[in-house]
């Protein structure tokens, strides 16, 4: 049996992912990212998950690129096609009902770079690298970076990155928002734990509904935003959840979600 390119591993609804190539620091190539789209698939069905972790296999690179090899013969077509395979993933990932994060364990550059911004948050070891270097292959970043980039770091920084291809370490990331937090590799485990800790303490539903306002308020203008807020706020209170969690709180006590 051939091996896995994505190990998934779950604890209480917490999902974690592990992109394993790690003889091409988890380059991706299509087999990869075919791999990864029907693990998100199956993911997408799931009532009872509560959040999804991305890392990559080894203690060096967390994702080094898309895969320069298959790259290098593809004609215009092609790439055209490649391109879409991995905007199609990382939207399924992006989409996920339920918070997704990136842990972001070493080299993390082009198509790297590019699956942590389709995630809702990342967190990096305090040896990550990050960058879009791909001018320096002649060509741009053609799995979001142009446009995930800029909505993350605002466009000044991100065309700075694309356009020099330079690498920057975790504390630029995290002073520039592109990270969320940095800490030392061997932390990594210690948060996945207190996120699962956290999470699971917390309505799922409720979860849920916070992540969809977000990202479906910021394709709306501020009023319609709004509204689609009061909404979903509203529909709470149709729920279990609001009832548990604030009954709990009267009775002084801890809600059971
Ligand atoms: N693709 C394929 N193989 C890779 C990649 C990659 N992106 N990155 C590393 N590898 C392989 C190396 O070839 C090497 O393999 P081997 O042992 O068989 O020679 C192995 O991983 C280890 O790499 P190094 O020996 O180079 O390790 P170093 O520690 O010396 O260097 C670096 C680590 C700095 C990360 C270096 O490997 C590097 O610069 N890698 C390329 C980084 C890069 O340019 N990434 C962007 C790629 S382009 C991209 O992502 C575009 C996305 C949009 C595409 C649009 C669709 C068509």
């Amino acid at each position: 049996m051939s091996e896995k390119l994505i190990e998934v591993v779950e604890n209480a609804g917490i999902v974690r992912l592990t992109i394993s190539r790690p003889k091409a620091l988890n380059a991706l190539n299509s087999d990869v990212l075919a791999e990864l789209g029907s693990v998100l698939s199956d993911l997408e069905a799931r009532d009872d998950l509560r959040a999804v972790l991305i890392t990559g296999a080894g203690d060096k690179s967390f994702v080094a690129g898309a895969d320069i090899g298959e790259m290098r013969d593809k004609t215009p077509e092609e790439a055209r096609a490649f391109a879409r395979q991995a905007l199609a993933t990382f939207k399924r990932l992006e989409t996920l009902p339920v918070p997704t994060v990136a842990l972001v364990n070493g080299f993390c550059l082009g198509g790297g770079c590019e699956l942590a911004l389709a995630c809702d948050w990342a967190v990096a070891s305090d040896n990550a690298i990050f960058g879009q270097p791909e001018v320096l292959l002649g060509v741009i970043p053609g799995f979001g970076g142009t446009q995930r980039l800029p909505r993350r770091v605002g466009p000044a920084m991100a065309i700075d990155l694309v356009a020099t291809g330079r690498k920057i370490d975790a504390s630029e990331a995290l002073r520039i928002g592109l990270v969320n937090r940095v800490m030392a590799p061997a932390e990594l485990e210690a948060y996945t734990e207190e996120l699962t800790k956290q999470l699971s303490g917390n309505g799922p539903e409720a979860v849920r509904g916070a992540k969809q306002a977000v990202h479906d308020g910021l394709d709306q203008d501020l009023e319609s935003a709004l509204s689609l807020e009061t909404s979903l706020f509203a529909l709470c209170f149709a729920g279990k959840e609001q009832k548990e969690g604030m009954s709990a709180f009267v009775e002084k006590r801890k809600p059971n979600f």
